[in-house]
């Protein structure tokens, strides 16, 4: 199976984002979709995500990367079934779809927890510069895992940065101040926003007595290798809780 037949399978048709949702991605580089988790699903992946915090400890993260002032956790694919949402949902794989082409694959599935004082980010693209302007090769998805709020260390994010192609290091003196044209990206627990991850964007500073939590589905084109090697991780209990569509949009080979 291919990756059209796999999206087709998984419910992705050319109208599952409207005209205006797919123009919002194009110039503005990111997509805010409302509520895509019941609240039951964002009650069974806190409980997890709490789990695996304690049991992992000091190695959390370390699949990929380690950051502090935050909990980080990584390969959450294989961590749990509760986390397939993220690469089966039609309307956030449509989204994804539409900046990459339609060509794409999970690159890693973590989660960023912003711990209270802490988890202030420099504004920062998720690739450098492009061979090929407007040929995007990576694309971010955000899940609310806790209420985004102005002060709790919301995402924020820089519109239109990604078509320029300059990265922030370039044009900005000081990465962690805010920028005059910043958004900060506002929502409730079970939202989820996508950005095209060519977008200059990053952590705010969690103000507040309590982490912030979210998880990151992140996707690259095809043919570029995963932040996680999905092959390399994917557990035979995973392999069969997933079905042939979704494993296609793991990356997995056949
Ligand atoms: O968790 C966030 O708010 C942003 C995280 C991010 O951009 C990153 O870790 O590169």
């Amino acid at each position: 199976m291919n990756i059209s037949q796999a999206l087709y399978e998984l419910g992705v048709r050319e109208d599952t984002l409207t005209d205006g949702q797919k123009q919002q991605l194009d110039i503005n580089g990111f997509l805010p979709l409302g509520k895509i988790l019941t609240s039951v699903q964002v009650e069974s992946l806190r409980a997890r995500q709490c789990e695996l915090l304690v049991k992992e400890g000091d190695s959390a993260g370390l699949e990929v990367h380690q950051e502090s002032g935050t909990d980080r956790l990584s390969d959450l694919i294989n961590k749990g079934e509760m986390y397939h949402v993220v690469i089966t949902h039609p309307k956030v794989l449509a989204a994804i779809a539409h900046v990459l082409k339609g060509d794409l694959k999970l690159s890693s599935l973590n989660s960023r927890s912003a711990l209270p004082g802490l988890g202030l980010q420099g504004l920062h693209a998720d690739w450098g510069k492009l061979e090929t302007p407007g040929d995007y090769q990576v694309c971010n998805s955000v899940w609310l895992l806790d209420y985004f709020t102005i002060n709790n260390g919301a995402t924020r994010v820089v519109p239109g940065t990604h078509i320029e192609g300059r990265s922030p290091g370039e044009v900005l003196s000081d990465l962690s101040s805010p920028h005059p044209n910043e958004v900060v990206l506002l929502g409730e627990p079970g939202d989820v926003v996508i950005f095209n991850a060519h977008l200059w964007h990053g952590g705010t500073l969690n103000s507040t007595d309590r982490p912030r939590r979210a998880m990151h589905g992140y996707f690259t084109r095809r043919h570029q290798p995963q932040q996680l090697d999905q092959n390399r991780y994917l557990s035979e209990t995973t392999r069969q809780q997933l079905s042939d569509a979704a494993l296609v949009v793991l990356g997995i080979d056949e």
